[in-house]
């Protein structure tokens, strides 16, 4: 049983990192260091939250976030592997993949220059195989400060290529999402995920007034969260990608998802890191990839 005193035994750094139940009854990992506190469940590796030092939180977790073992909390970081939203064949086969809804394994904590690092890892094995019939180790790192770096890698530990599609699902605060505006995108062809899946070019900012759910395509640059309301702006770094989402579901679907809050998709927005849609990464045995975000706030 790999309870938070097992895990404070093996892993807590005095001050700095320590395991415990949160009130929604995840078991998590709470990060505390000078430049930003961050919280992270072992569930799904999910980061739940991140705070630079005096600044209102940057990852958003829903204030009707409740926890459920095999189901990932609203909000966060969750990590979408080894397929990116449906199934590409099989509907009876979990949205988003099954990685962010098993437990993982604690494999390291640590000091570092800008903050403190916790790694967790996932291997497939043969009860998920009628899922995915392929071998594979994960890891996630998170590394906190007054910067946020996530990074997900996939090593093939099988005898066959597989492919795969993946995401950082990152659900960011915004104080109201009127006034606020994503930038780095211009000019991207998009996917519409509202409107059949047509093909779209970017014209300026992104801005939402209705439900946006959007496949950028060849975007492998920053995008920035500019947020009039907190007069900041978030900074969404990356490697390992050329695509990402931007979804909010507005009022209606927000509604019926019935675990976003009273009006808490006012609150948030979805830029996500991915591999997705034309955007596939195939590993040979023995291949890895890293799918990595950095992200930072900076004053407007
Ligand atoms: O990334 C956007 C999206 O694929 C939306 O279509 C919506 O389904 C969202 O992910 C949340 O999915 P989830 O399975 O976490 O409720």
């Amino acid at each position: 049983m790999c309870d938070a005193a097992t895990l404070n035994d093996k892993f807590a750094i005095p001050g700095i990192i320590g395991f415990t139940t949160a009130e929604h009854g995840a078991l998590v990992a709470e990060i505390t260091t000078a430049g930003g506190n961050a919280t992270l469940a072992r569930q799904g590796a999910q980061l739940l939250d991140w705070a630079p030092a005096g600044q209102a939180p940057v990852v958003w977790l829903s204030p009707a976030a409740r926890f459920s073992p095999g189901k990932s909390l609203r909000g966060g970081a969750p990590v979408c592997w080894p397929w990116f939203g449906p199934h590409s064949t099989d509907p009876s086969k979990p949205s988003h993949g099954f990685a962010r809804n098993l437990n993982w394994r604690v494999i390291e904590t640590a000091r570092v220059r800008d903050g403190a690092r916790i790694q967790m890892a996932f291997r497939t094995g043969p009860e998920h195989q009628d899922l995915w019939p392929h071998d594979a180790e994960l890891t996630l790192a998170v590394t906190v400060g007054d910067r946020l770096g996530i990074q997900l890698t996939t090593r093939n530990i099988g005898s066959d290529a597989f492919a795969l599609t993946q995401a950082l699902h990152t659900y960011f605060h915004v104080g109201d999402i009127a006034s606020a505006r994503v930038e780095g995108l211009d000019g991207k062809d998009y996917i519409d995920r509202v409107n059949g899946d047509a093909r779209v070019t970017q014209r300026g900012p992104i801005t939402v007034e209705s439900e946006v759910d959007r496949i950028y395509l060849d975007c492998p640059d920053d995008a920035v969260i500019v947020d009039e309301a907190l007069e900041r702006r978030i900074r969404i770094a990356k490697t390992g990608s050329h695509s990402c989402v931007v979804w909010n579901p507005w009022k209606e679907k927000a509604a019926k998802l019935g675990d976003l809050g009273d009006d808490g998709y006012r609150r948030m927005l979805c830029l996500e890191t991915t591999n997705a849609w034309e955007d596939v990464v195939t590993l040979a045995p023995g291949e890895t990839c890293d799918l990595i975000a950095q992200i930072s706030v900076e004053a407007i």
